[in-house]
C-alpha cells in the first residue's frame, strides 16, 4: 500500500520510522510518503491559509495549494482513496480501518486551523483518479489539526496489511474485532503483590478459558461501552 500524507508539519510523521510500521516500511509492505503542503505555494511567504468567508474566528486553509498537491499526487493514478481527517467527519472505527487496509493508494490531507476550504473535497470527488473522498474523525474531541489523527489512522490501517503484524492470530482476538472489548490479559508470576491470576487461566481447561474470556468481554463492554452491545459490529456508522 502507498500512503501519501500532505501536511504543513512533515516532521510530525518521523515516528513512522520506528516500531512495527518502521519495519513494515523497510520491508516495502507500506510505502509512506510525507509531503510539505507549502511546496505547492508560489508566494514568498508560502501562504497556506486565509480568513474565513462570512467572518468568524481562526483561519481556513486556501484551496489552491491543496488543488496543486492533488494534481501532482494523482497524476497517472487510479482508484485512490482520499482521507481528510476532521472532527466533522464520519467516525473512524475498526470496520473503516479494515476497509481502507484493502486499498492500494491512500492520500491523507491534514488540515490545520479551522480546516480546509470545503471545495477541495468537492473538487476531489469529481476527479477520475479518485475512487472516494472520506472525511473521518477519531472521536468526539478536538485536536489542533489532522496530523495526530492521520498517525492514528495510518497505524490502525497499516497493522492490518498482511505481513505487518508478525502473528496474524493476534489481530483476531482484539478489542473491536468482534464488536466487543478485549478480555483482560495476565502473565507470570501467578501471584504478584497479593494479586493472583484468575485460577481458570492456570487450570488447563481450554473450553473453560474460552468461556471465561467471553464473559469478561461481555462484562467489560457492558461496564465501559454499553452502547457497543446494541450495535451491528460490521456497520461502521451504526
Ligand atoms: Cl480527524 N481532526 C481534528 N482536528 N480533531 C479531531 C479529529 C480529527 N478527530 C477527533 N478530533
Amino acid at each position: 500500500m502507498r500512503v501519501d500524507v500532505v501536511t504543513i508539519f512533515p516532521e510530525f510523521f518521523s515516528v513512522l520510522d520506528v516500531s512495527l510500521l518502521g519495519r513494515a516500511r523497510r520491508a516495502d509492505l507500506l510505502d509512506v510518503r510525507v509531503h510539505d503542503l507549502r511546496d505547492w505555494t508560489h508566494d514568498r511567504h508560502r501562504t497556506v491559509d486565509d480568513t474565513p468567508a462570512g467572518g468568524g474566528a481562526g483561519m481556513v486553509m486556501k484551496p489552491e495549494p491543496w488543488g496543486e498537491a492533488l494534481d501532482e499526487l494523482l497524476a497517472g493514478a487510479e482508484g485512490v482513496t482520499v482521507l481528510v481527517p476532521s472532527p466533522a467527519g464520519e467516525l473512524f472505527r475498526q470496520p473503516l480501518a479494515r476497509e481502507f487496509a484493502t486499498r492500494e493508494r491512500l492520500i491523507i490531507c491534514c488540515g490545520r486551523y479551522e480546516g480546509i476550504d470545503q471545495r477541495v473535497v468537492e473538487h476531489a470527488e469529481t476527479r477520475p483518479e479518485v475512487a472516494e473522498v472520506r472525511e473521518v474523525s477519531l472521536g468526539d474531541y478536538v485536536l489542533n489539526g489532522g496530523e495526530t489523527a492521520a498517525l492514528a489512522m495510518i497505524e490502525a490501517i497499516g497493522r492490518l496489511i498482511p505481513g505487518v503484524v508478525g502473528n496474524p492470530e493476534s489481530l483476531v482476538e482484539e478489542s473491536h474485532e468482534d464488536g466487543l472489548l478485549e478480555y483482560p490479559s495476565y502473565t507470570r508470576p501467578a501471584s504478584w503483590r497479593g494479586f493472583d491470576i484468575p485460577p481458570v487461566l492456570l487450570g488447563g481447561d481450554h473450553g473453560a478459558v474460552a468461556r471465561w474470556r467471553r464473559e469478561q468481554q461481555e462484562e467489560r463492554t457492558r461496564r465501559m461501552r454499553p452502547e457497543l452491545l446494541d450495535r451491528d459490529p460490521e456497520a461502521p456508522h451504526a
